[in-house]
């Protein structure tokens, strides 16, 4: 009988070893060294996720272990991982539907708390409204000081991006965002033949109507990978504990590199702490100093409700 370990009779040869591109249910699609994509069974007790890295063996398709992985609570508080082995993340706005308040904060802390280095993509810059979005946030302090950069794209003209595919050369990223900022788009606009499907804002709620449900991973032609990634209202990290946010909130940076007198300082009222000095000097913004205490608050309060067994 054959190795157990070896399903298709392969092994040694690499070709029993391959990417996780596309999730359908129970089953993942698979990318194979020798060019072939085939769908393969997963465990329920081991779960996969696109961007997953996997050995096929007779029970499916067993991931290896990840260098970085992207989760978040869904609204029934389950930890829902997006897509894994990434190095660079897309948080995708537009004017239309605007992000809920919070939504890049939250979203550059987590990026940076897992290791993956995040950019900002403004699409729909062929509207006023996201042309000013664009500029405000190409404009805005925290971000140049956490040196992140700011794309101004549209799928509908083509602005911006040949900067977006060289930007991944390389790299695996993915594209994150509320339902309707235009993710699925923009990766039709990048790959050619790609029809991933699309849909409209809803007239009246002026949200997105959540069209794409499952994460797919595609190669761009001048290489490295992009995933698409279903949009949700609001992004709540996993695992990040205050001292993540302390240490990965964009604008705090110069401030951190000189250093406060405790290396887990909260920077909320522990003494010779280096954020509250330049808040004090003016250096970093009040408004922005608050918006790091509601998170950190959201947190604690995320953590205290784990800790006694309720759900939020
Ligand atoms: N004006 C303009 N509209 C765009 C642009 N990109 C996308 N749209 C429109 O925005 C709407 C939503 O686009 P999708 O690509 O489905 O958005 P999504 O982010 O993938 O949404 P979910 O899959 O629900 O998360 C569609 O009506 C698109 O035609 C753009 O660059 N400019
Ligand atoms: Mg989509």
């Amino acid at each position: 009988m054959a190795d157990p370990g070896d399903g298709d009779g392969q092994a040694g040869t690499g070709s029993n070893h391959g990417l996780v591109v596309g999730h359908f249910g129970l089953d993942v699609e698979v990318d194979l060294p020798d060019g072939q994509r085939r769908r393969v069974r997963v465990q329920r007790e081991e779960p996969v996720v696109v961007g997953d890295r996997v050995r096929i063996t007779a029970r499916g398709a067993v991931p290896e272990p990840r260098d970085t992985v992207l989760a978040r609570r869904d609204q029934r508080d389950r930890v829902r991982a997006i897509a894994a082995n990434l190095d660079l993340l897309g948080i995708t706005l537009a004017s239309r539907p605007p992000a809920p308040s919070g939504y890049l904060d939250r979203a550059i802390v987590a990026a940076r708390a897992a290791g993956i280095r995040p950019f900002v993509v403004v699409n729909k810059c062929d509207l006023h409204e996201s042309r000013e979005l664009f500029e405000q946030l190409r404009d805005d302090p925290a971000l140049r000081d956490a040196e992140i950069d700011v794309a101004a794209v549209s799928a509908q003209s083509g602005e911006g991006l040949d900067a977006i595919r060289s930007r991944l050369v390389g790299h695996r990223g993915a594209f994150i965002g509320t339902s309707g900022v235009g993710k699925s788009s923009l990766l039709n606009a990048l790959v050619p033949g790609l029809a991933l499907e699309t849909g409209e804002i809803n007239r009246l709620t002026r949200l997105g109507r959540h069209v794409t449900t499952r994460s797919t991973l595609h190669q761009l032609e001048g290489g490295g990978e992009l995933i698409d990634t279903p949009g949700f209202r609001d992004f709540v990290p996993v695992d990040l504990s205050p001292a993540d946010l302390a240490r990965n909130f964009a604008g705090f940076d110069e401030a951190l590199r000189s250093g406060c007198r405790f290396r887990d300082c909260l920077h909320r009222d522990e003494p010779e702490c280096a954020v509250r000095r330049e808040v004090e000097r003016g250096a970093i913004a009040a408004a922005r100093y608050e918006a790091y205490l509601a998170l950190l608050r959201d947190l604690e309060r995320v953590a205290d409700g784990q800790r006694t067994g309720r759900t939020r």
